[in-house]
């Protein structure tokens, strides 16, 4: 059994990665004015934050076109008996449904399309677990499952400089934002049921780091295998710096440093920091 594993750019896996693991991927957009870029093809993290510096408008962004889907999957086909298509979360874009939407219209093979209900490289373990046991054979359905089973143990809590790119882009509730913003407080933030809401509202950066940290603890402390991962907005010795920290108190935990890319830097803005895990 040949199965393709398929997932888009906000899981922001590195190109190495992808090309070992046989991972293909489909790009969302980043816009500025009237300009569209796909990002991790052409736009990358290194000019994303000067960009968004030296513009004048603040970008947004868009979910790949349904046709991108069509052209990949009917490509893919060619060549494999099955495709799982793991995406960002539902409650945030409506890149998963586009991707269903494409693979209904495809019929020269079957595609299952899972919703991470998370992003960034925390979804890119979900891809990384499914490439895996791709490689050894296994069928959607046993892949399937793994990735459900996955959901029970990953957790991830992530917080931002300032609210308001989260209030703009619509992906945090307008009260939840305002208040936020009027107390300038640094909330944690997570993912309920698709959607994004504060998990606690904490006054500083410092304080949320370390409740974010006392979260982890919960679970490393239980000391089973686990992967574990320190995502960054444009702060790469901050991240790297915690990633050396947690790797000399939790050995038995697989540590990576991942980034919030262009799209999903478009809703955090520069200077968010995340964690995120799930046991093995
Ligand atoms: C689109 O235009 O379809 C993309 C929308 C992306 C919204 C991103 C919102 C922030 C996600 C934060 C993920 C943090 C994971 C630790």
């Amino acid at each position: 059994m040949k199965t393709a594993i398929v997932t888009d750019s906000t899981a922001y896996i590195p190109v190495e990665l992808r090309a070992k693991h046989d991972i293909h991927m489909i790009p969302l957009n980043v816009i500025f004015g009237n300009e569209s870029y796909q990002e991790e093809v052409e736009i990358k993290i290194e000019h994303f934050y000067e960009e968004v510096k030296n513009n004048r408008d603040l970008p947004s962004t868009s979910q790949p076109a349904i046709g991108e889907f069509v052209e990949l999957y009917e490509r893919l086909a060619k060549e494999y008996d099955a495709i799982v298509s793991i995406h960002l979360s539902s409650g945030i874009s409506g890149t998963y449904q586009g991707a269903v939407a494409a693979g209904e219209m495809v019929d020269e093979t079957d595609v299952h399309v899972f919703d991470s209900e998370i992003s960034c490289m925390i979804q890119g373990f979900y891809v990384l677990e499914a490439a895996e046991m791709a490689a050894e054979g296994k069928s959607p359905e046993e892949i399937l499952g793994r990735l459900n089973q996955m959901k029970e143990s990953d957790r991830a809590y992530f917080m931002v400089d300032d609210l308001s790119h989260l209030q703009r882009g619509g992906r945090l509730s307008s009260a939840q934002a305002i208040v936020g913003s009027l107390l300038q407080v640094k909330p944690v933030l997570h993912f309920v049921d698709t959607k994004i809401v504060p998990f606690e509202k904490i006054r500083t950066r410092k304080k949320a780091v370390k409740r974010i940290l006392d979260l982890f603890d919960e679970d490393a402390s239980q000391q089973v295998p686990m992967r574990a991962v320190v995502i960054h907005g444009n702060r790469e010795a901050e991240g790297e710096e915690l990633k050396k920290e947690l790797e000399q108190k939790y050995p038995h935990v697989e540590f990576y440093l991942s980034y919030f890319g262009p799209v999903i830097g478009t809703h955090l803005g520069e200077g968010a920091l995340g964690l995120g895990w799930y046991k093995r």
